[in-house]
């Protein structure tokens, strides 16, 4: 059972990077068009949904234009002077970092109040981790557990018994989800998990009384 929660928690691990490494998308800004004065880039934009870890690729001749990322003033004024970044090579491959609107504009005179501007709108990635470790932690299996620091303690602490040592091997993992990797990592168990062990204790001893 142990080896069967690990493979799954692995693959699941590796469908979620296989997903989130094919959400990528490449853009070719223009398309066939490419990066030019006669480009319609509001167009262009429409109906993408640009995310996170995509990519921009600009084209056009080297040296005929640029690719300034800028504010949003900026974009409206058609001012490169204070670009966040500037790429005039020829072939400028952006990726979206963050979320939110990027602005793009061609630095040369005239280029972008004639339309070579360019904004996105960035979503965030999606959720990159869903969390695939408590799952089967809370399944069974307590084996599987030892390597999950699940240290949420189900149960309210109340005043911690003296026998909380002792009741380390009795059935009362069913009544106490953390004490069951108790008999190994007694130095890493927080004093939470210790008080829910004596209040464990205390109940399995009270079920025994009756
Ligand atoms: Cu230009």
């Amino acid at each position: 059972m142990a080896s069967g929660g690990a493979s799954l928690a692995l693959a699941a691990l590796l469908l979620v990077g296989c997903v989130a490494a094919a959400a990528a998308t490449k853009y070719t800004v223009g398309d066939a068009s490419g990066w030019t004065t006669s480009g319609d880039y509001a167009t262009w934009a429409s109906g993408k949904k640009f995310k996170v870890g995509d990519t921009l690729e600009f084209k056009y001749a080297g040296g005929a234009h640029t690719v300034d990322e800028v504010s949003a003033a900026d974009y409206a004024a058609c001012s490169s002077s204070n670009a966040l970044s500037s790429d005039s090579a020829g072939s400028t491959t952006v990726t979206l970092k963050t979320a939110g609107k990027h602005y793009f504009i061609c630095g040369v005179a005239g280029h972008c109040s004639s339309g070579m501007k360019l904004v996105v709108n960035v979503a965030a990635a999606k959720s990159s981790a869903p969390a695939p470790a408590p799952a089967p932690a809370v399944a069974s299996a307590p084996d599987a557990a030892d390597t999950t620091p699940d240290a949420t303690p189900a149960t309210t602490p109340k005043s911690p018994s003296s026998s909380g040592g002792a009741t380390s091997k009795t059935p009362v993992t069913v009544l106490s989800p953390p004490a069951k990797k108790s008999t190994s990592g007694a130095a890493g168990l927080s004093a939470a998990a210790w008080a829910g062990l004596g209040l464990a204790g205390l109940v399995a001893v009270h079920l025994g009384a009756f």
